[in-house]
């Protein structure tokens, strides 16, 4: 048995000490120190020993154990040391490194002065609505006293898709298609893209414009040069000079475009007002009683007042930008500054 003892340990020693793994050393443990291990079967020889010799043998199978049994730990140490190294190794992380940078995204300009121009309104009492961009002929012109024959078809160039439906040439459908669902009192803005075939360095086939229109019993040109000069100088500034041009447009009468004080050089004259000292920034007028016969609005009972603007010109003339085709061209390098 001594001897059985002393191969059992020589071989459980270089057993563990092999075992390259946590679960292979545990392997080795239960082979040799489990229930049904060698240790366990090498006892079962102790009833056969002498009374003397009996305890002699239990004492050296107990150190056998208890060597096998510390060999254990300290591999199991060396083991698990070895993985958390492996593993911190591995997953090692170099906090040197520059951080990956996400770029936030910001508004269009167009949108920023939509937005802006839209929240001025809303504190005068002003909706917001919107129509569609591919529109019947009756909206686009026909109900705006742009009749088949009027020169202003020309002149405003138009897509045409078909013989009655073209891209919209202006928002002023939508305010048709307001008018024809609700009786007055209204006031709204249509903010929207329109096309026209125009295309220069100082014209787009595809632009922006907002129009806007206020109808109610007893509104005149002075409400409507009240509400403009309002915000015209919410919008560029308090005392902004504004005046009014006597204008024409089929859908108004009178009708006028309004110049602001030139906001490069402050009225001085400089290239971009051509030495004028004035801007043309909108047109309006009183809504002609034609348009309010189309969409059945009583022309003895109600009158208001309608006006458009283009927006890239009130970006441009916001923020000092000189070329036109910068709002198309998706340039990140112009977009980032706004
Ligand atoms: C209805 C009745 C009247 C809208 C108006 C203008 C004058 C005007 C231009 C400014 C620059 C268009 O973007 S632009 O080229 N607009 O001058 N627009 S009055 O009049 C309306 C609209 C709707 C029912």
């Amino acid at each position: 048995m001594r001897d059985n003892l002393e191969i059992m340990l020589q071989s459980a020693c270089s057993a563990l000490t092999s075992a390259e793994t946590e679960a292979q050393l545990r392997e080795v443990r239960v082979q040799f120190l489990g229930k049904k291990g060698e240790l366990t079967a090498i006892m079962k020889g102790m009833r056969d020993l002498s009374a003397e010799e009996r305890p002699l043998v239990g004492d050296l199978a107990n150190r056998v154990k208890d060597t096998v049994e510390s060999l254990f730990e300290e591999r199991l140490a060396l083991l698990v040391q070895a993985d958390i190294a492996r593993r911190l190794e591995l997953e090692r992380i170099d906090v040197t490194l520059p951080g990956r940078a996400t770029n936030s995204g910001s508004f269009h300009p167009i949108s920023i002065v939509t937005d802006e121009i839209v929240k001025i309104f809303s504190g005068m009492g002003f909706g917001v609505a919107e129509g569609p961009e591919v529109e019947k002929d009756f909206y686009n012109f026909e109900a705006l006293n742009v009749g088949k024959d009027h020169p202003a078809r020309d002149m405003q160039d138009t897509f045409y898709i078909s013989d009655d439906v073209v891209l919209r040439t202006h928002t002023s459908p939508v305010q048709i298609r307001t008018m024809m669902e609700q009786p007055p009192p209204v006031r709204v803005l249509a903010p929207g893209t329109v096309y026209r075939r125009d295309s220069d360095l100082t014209h787009s086939p595809m632009f922006h414009q907002i129009e806007g229109f206020l109808v109610d019993e007893r509104v005149t040109f002075g409400d409507l040069k009240g509400v403009l000069t309002r915000f015209l100088r919410e919008f560029f500034g308090d005392d902004l000079g504004v005046r009014f041009r006597p204008s024409f447009f089929p859908f108004t009468e009178p009708s006028a475009e309004v110049d602001i004080q030139c906001v490069i050089c402050s009225g001085q004259g400089c290239r971009v007002c051509k030495q004028t000292g004035w801007l043309e920034i909108l047109g309006c007028g009183m809504i002609d009683p034609e348009v309010f016969k189309a969409v059945n609005y009583d022309s003895e009972k109600y009158s208001g007042f309608a006006f458009g603007m283009g927006l890239e010109r009130m970006a441009m003339l916001k923020y000092g930008v000189n070329d036109l085709r910068l709002f198309f061209e998706s340039d990140l390098r112009f977009l980032r500054q706004f």
